[in-house]
């Protein structure tokens, strides 16, 4: 396939200044009418023809200027269309007629059909599934749009922007046109059609305009639908007071459906959602979906400032966009919640998705230069680490002059399709830094190694950190260039205050040391006492720190550090230095030795109610299997990883059953509140019920709170330990058999049962994911149902994908071509489990290449399933 690069962008040859689409919706045979005022840009050659991108389309027939053009001037393929004699100056007007079968259309991407709702997703590249059209970022236009539909079919009929009036049509069917005053990217463009059930509310912006709110969601769902019209509005009101950015249509819809790829999309004014990011209510969903879903409804109304107003030029400045508007959401949810939790919770999934990415052979740079298929790229790296570059240049800059950096972006970029380098230069310009060496972050893939220091000098009182930068080779950079890493610190005196004195020297400020070149050493005088240093504190630089710190040390700064993320810091490096040291033993068949010291320790954090129960509840997790993996980074046995962490997880029970069973029950009482507090306590209950049960050694704890529970949060806390802990046992069965009856017409909440299941530790469970994939109620073209097994399988179950046979890594190949041959970007995605596949022991190394290579045999493969199978190859 074709090699994309960032060094060969070129501007269109033809400006396109408006776009009017007709649709006539029907299962089989939409027909689409699109009509584009275009001129050939300056300076571009007479006979130059137009080239407009299709994907798997067919041309019904083409008009410019009203007349048909003569069949010898263009030739339409089903992926391109290339039209000659154009009129050298002045507009003209091209008119394209495709035909459509949204029914048919598997690959959700283009205009398709979900539970008999028509839908479109167009990022990235699935508007030229509907019409050729300048399928690509750079042609900002503006958009007319008319659907045609019977009543029956489809009720209501929404496009982007303002509504311009609708009626009827004529027999049985009815129309609506919509109008985008806003010129705008061919991916933002959306339509629904569909009979669904709405909910209404209105916002109020900061200069007093009323905009509609509406979210649609399946007939019968309405009562689920409040809480995100309640994350809408508090985002609309944060963007304006955090930002200045108000909103800046009539209107603003939401559209829920059950088939999307993605969690959801910021198409103008009409978000298309993944009905799991919109439908809650306390019976059906748990305190991490409220989350979620107040952090995806923030995120994608805020890409109506960070991504649509302000677009990207090209899809390797995706980060543009994504890492900015994720840098936003973590901001909104930390304000609406507990900020140290939140951000340990960042941490976690950094540290789980992005960084074994950028440690593997699908590392990139947050700005990739170089794709085969745009749609591998929505990864962790361009999102999370994306967002953590930002987050740095705000640690850099400090709040006011980041602000300054927004505002000018803001202002002078507004309409534009922009670039990193556009958005650096704000920041840049703003502060009067000089941000050359820091945007590296963007180029450079990999995650930096810092090895720190330290040397106390009793006699003198002089304190010294000397921190050393490393950053390993990454596929196709050999050779990196020295980052700017902006870590913050503090230092803990003896009696567990914090010095405030200051670096004697001056490349460091504001609590923070910039470590520009390969070796800096700061010093530190006066100092009253040997202070323990507090190093990378709120993990201000996405690196991995290299440092031998006493577990006497990390206690310390435990127990005293100002900063909860860096106490949580301390307790993790201790629990995760032991369950590498411990997993390495049980590879190695040794006896492992106790946990004393750190189930102590552990217990007592969970203990200590003067703390809040959500940080007790993240200090008590210990890290997964896959952190350990990660941590290990070479000849991995899942197994031994296993059988090393449960081993750690009983001390601690076994220490602390008291203190367990005492918080197992503290869940609230009384009616259910998603707001943060309450979702802490249960957060905490529930990690106490895992660590009780597993002291207990027998189910009845959690099957009393199984059959107890009023909520959806509770209820699955208990199925789980019920089915990991207790597999086979008739509390588990009776629990999974009740559970399956009870929610037979709700998939969202069936998605957990089989999810549950599919990541029960240990080789058996292929056979179940197997039986689960066979049986008749299974819908496999449902992208969410075959994440919630085959993704929660093989990205969620070590033991149990890893399984010594290599049978787990053979049922994903199988998968993966059997789903590519409907849906290539899901298969593509699901693939990515086997990313670390080099980093395992030999043997499952072997069986895991064999599976890869039985994919790429598989013969027609999608461009998206063989790119990432080829660079795992590599
Ligand atoms: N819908 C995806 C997101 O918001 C892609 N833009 O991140
Ligand atoms: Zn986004």
């Amino acid at each position: 396939g074709q090699v994309y690069k960032l060094k060969d962008y070129k501007p269109t040859d033809f400006v396109v200044e408006r776009i009017d689409l007709t649709f006539e919706l029907d299962p089989k045979e939409t027909t689409v009418v699109s009509r584009v005022i275009l001129h050939r840009r300056e300076g571009v050659a007479a006979d130059a023809p137009l080239v407009f991108d299709g994907d798997e389309l067919t041309l019904d027939s083409l008009q410019i200027d009203g007349n048909d053009h003569d069949p010898s001037l263009y030739d339409a393929t089903p992926d391109s269309l290339t039209i000659r004699g154009l009129p050298e100056s002045g507009p003209f007007e091209v008119t394209v007629n495709t035909t459509l079968s949204p029914a048919t259309n598997t690959k959700l991407m283009g205009l398709y059909r979900t539970n008999g709702v028509y839908c479109t997703q167009c990022e990235a590249e699935g508007f030229r599934r509907i019409t050729y059209f300048y399928d690509r970022p750079d042609v900002l236009a503006v958009y007319t749009v008319t659907i045609i539909a019977g009543k029956e079919d489809a009720k209501h009929l929404l496009s982007n922007g303002n509504f311009l009036g609708g009626g009827n049509y004529d027999e049985g069917r009815h129309f609506a046109a919509w109008f985008d005053p806003h010129p705008k990217p061919s991916y933002l463009f959306a339509l629904v059609g569909g009979d669904l059930g709405l909910v209404e509310d209105s916002f109020t912006t900061m200069s007093g305009k009323e905009v509609a709110l509406k979210i649609y969601v399946e007939h019968g769902k309405e009562g689920r639908a409040g809480y995100a019209m309640d994350a809408l509005k508090r985002s609309m009101k944060w963007d304006e007071e955090m930002f200045g950015r108000e909103y800046d249509l009539d209107i603003f819809q939401i559209v829920a459906v059950s088939d999307f790829n993605m969690g959801a999309m910021e198409n103008k004014g009409l978000n298309v959602f993944n009905d799991k990011y919109v439908l809650a209510d306390p019976e059906t969903a748990t305190d991490a979906d409220y989350a979620n879903i107040e952090a995806i409804i923030a995120h994608e109304y805020f890409h109506n400032w960070t991504g649509n107003r302000i677009t990207c030029r090209d899809w390797f400045q995706l980060c543009l966009k994504e890492g900015l508007t994720v840098y936003r959401d973590h901001a909104f949810s930390a304000d609406q919640r507990s900020a140290s939790v939140k951000r340990i919770a960042e941490i976690r999934l950094l540290k789980a998705h992005q960084f074994p990415e950028d440690a593997g052979p699908l590392a990139h740079p947050v700005r990739p230069e170089s794709y085969k298929e745009i749609n591998n790229f929505y990864t962790a790296t361009v999102y999370e680490k994306g967002s953590e570059v930002v987050r740095m240049i705000r640690t850099i800059l400090g709040a006011e002059d980041f602000r300054k950096g927004m505002d000018l972006y803001f202002e002078r970029h507004d309409g534009d399709a922009a670039t990193i380098e556009d958005f650096l230069a704000c920041f840049a310009e703003a502060s009067g830094r000089d941000l050359k060496q820091f945007a590296l972050w963007y180029s450079q893939a990999g995650t930096p190694s810092v090895s720190v220091s330290t040397d106390w000098n009793e006699a003198s009182k002089t304190f010294k950190v000397t921190l050393e930068q490393t950053l390993a080779p990454t596929p196709g950079q050999s050779r990196k260039a020295l980052m700017h890493i902006p870590l913050a610190y503090g230092l803990i005196l003896p009696d567990g205050t914090e010095f405030d004195g200051r670096l004697d020297t001056d490349d460091a400020e504001n609590g923070v040391m910039h470590l520009t070149k390969r070796k800096q050493t700061f010093s530190f005088s006066n100092v009253p006492g040997r202070p323990v240093l507090s190093i990378n504190r709120g993990f201000s630089a996405p690196v991995n720190i290299a440092m031998e710190q006493s577990s006497a040390d990390l206690a310390h700064i435990a127990r005293h550090d100002g900063d909860g993320v860096s106490r949580w810091q301390a307790l993790n490096e201790q629990a995760m230095r032991h369950l590498v040291a411990v997993s390495k033993l049980a590879r190695d068949g040794r006896t492992l030795p106790p946990a004393r010291e750190l189930a102590d320790i552990l217990v007592a954090t969970g203990a200590d109610d003067s703390l809040e129960p959500a940080f007790r509840a993240q200090a008590l997790a210990l890290p997964a299997e896959s952190d350990i993996a990660r941590e290990i980074g070479s000849n991995i046995d899942p197994e031994a990883i296993h059988t090393a962490r449960e081993a750690v997880l009983s001390e601690v029970a076994n220490a602390g059953l008291d203190v367990f069973a005492r918080l197992a029950d503290s869940a609230p009482k009384g009616a259910y509140s998603p707001d943060a507090a309450d979702a802490g306590q249960r957060a905490l209950a529930g990690v106490a019920l895992a660590y009780a049960s597993l002291a207990e050694g027998q189910p009845a704890r959690a099957k009393t709170a199984y059959d107890s529970s009023d909520n959806m949060t509770v209820m699955s806390q208990a199925l789980q330990v019920l089915v990991h802990q207790f597999p086979g046992s008739s509390e588990a069965e009776e629990a999974l058999a009740g559970f399956k009856t009870r929610f037979a017409d709700d998939p969202l909440v069936l998605d957990k049962w089989y999810s549950i299941q599919a990541m029960t530790p240990g080789a058996p469970t292929r056979e179940r994911v197997e039986e689960l994939l066979e049986s008749d109620d299974f819908d496999r073209s449902n992208p969410n149902r075959m994440r919630a097994l085959i993704g929660a399988f093989s990205a969620g179950n070590p033991t149990g994908f890893n399984a010594a046979d290599g049978a787990g890594y053979r049922l994903l190949a199988a998968e993966v071509v059997d789903i590519d041959k409907r849906n290539p970007q899901l298969a593509a995605r699901l693939l990515t489990a086997m990313r670390s596949w080099r980093s395992l022991e030999a043997g499952r190394q072997e069986l895991a290449r064999q599976a890869l290579v039985s994919i790429r045999e598989a013969g027609e493969l999608s461009p998206d399933v063989g790119d990432i199978v080829d660079r795992m190859l590599a």
